[in-house]
């Protein structure tokens, strides 16, 4: 099995998980003609993403993998969590996402936090789960303009700069979503036939 459809219509994640799993070629939604906005009703990350995979595999019929993903900020009791995409409203806005963080934080000494990303793998009529997180802390202004969503704010413990500020390799090797694709790999690589 070297094709597989990643369940998403976001256009930074599908970059990141093509690079990192060259050995396959990964199927976008709309290759398989598929615009439709999922709606994502749960309130786990969990859950949102067996609700993607599952619209795909119940309306096209085909095995996929999706990513819901998000940042948790401790001083913010884990909000945005899965509400990270809209933070800010609609329609969905990364630099009002950022603005808003930074405001609520203003003056916190605390800016901990991390980003969190669960796979989950529809894969011959069975379901499985990937999950991969980052810790580190949050600036208080942005830095870089690389990667998207958060990652100008987002600095990795045991690093100086900003995710927004490392090459999209370098921020896969430590990221939430490098850590959860390494183990859907090893899945496919070990399990799947
Ligand atoms: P799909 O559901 O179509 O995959 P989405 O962008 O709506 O795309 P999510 O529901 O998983 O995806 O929301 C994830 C949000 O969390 C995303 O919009 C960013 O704001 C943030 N996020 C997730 N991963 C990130 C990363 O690697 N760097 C920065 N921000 C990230």
């Amino acid at each position: 099995m070297n094709q597989l459809v990643f369940a998403t219509n976001n256009a930074h994640k599908l970059e990141e998980v093509r690079a990192m799993l060259p050995q396959f070629q990964i199927v976008s939604l709309s290759d398989i003609g598929c615009h439709d906005d999922i709606p994502e009703t749960a309130d786990t990350f969990h859950g949102n993403a067996a609700i993607k995979s599952d619209f795909i595999t119940q309306k096209y019929g085909l095995d996929c993998f999706s990513d819901d993903s998000g940042l948790e900020v401790e001083a913010l009791h884990g909000a945005p969590g899965i509400f990270s995409a809209r933070y800010a409203g609609e329609p969905v806005n990364h630099t009002r996402n950022i603005e808003k963080i930074l405001r609520e934080l203003e003056g916190n000494p605390n800016r901990n936090a991390r980003f969190i990303t669960v796979i989950a793998l529809n894969y011959k009529g069975s379901q499985y789960f990937f999950e991969g997180t980052v810790e580190g802390s949050l600036t208080t202004s942005i830095q870089g303009i690389g990667g998207f969503g958060y990652d100008p704010i987002f600095k990795p413990f045991g690093h100086e700069i900003t995710f927004a500020e490392m090459s999209q390799e370098q921020k896969s090797k430590m990221s939430h979503r490098g850590h959860a694709v390494q183990k859907l790999l090893n899945f496919l690589n070990n399990t799947a036939i």
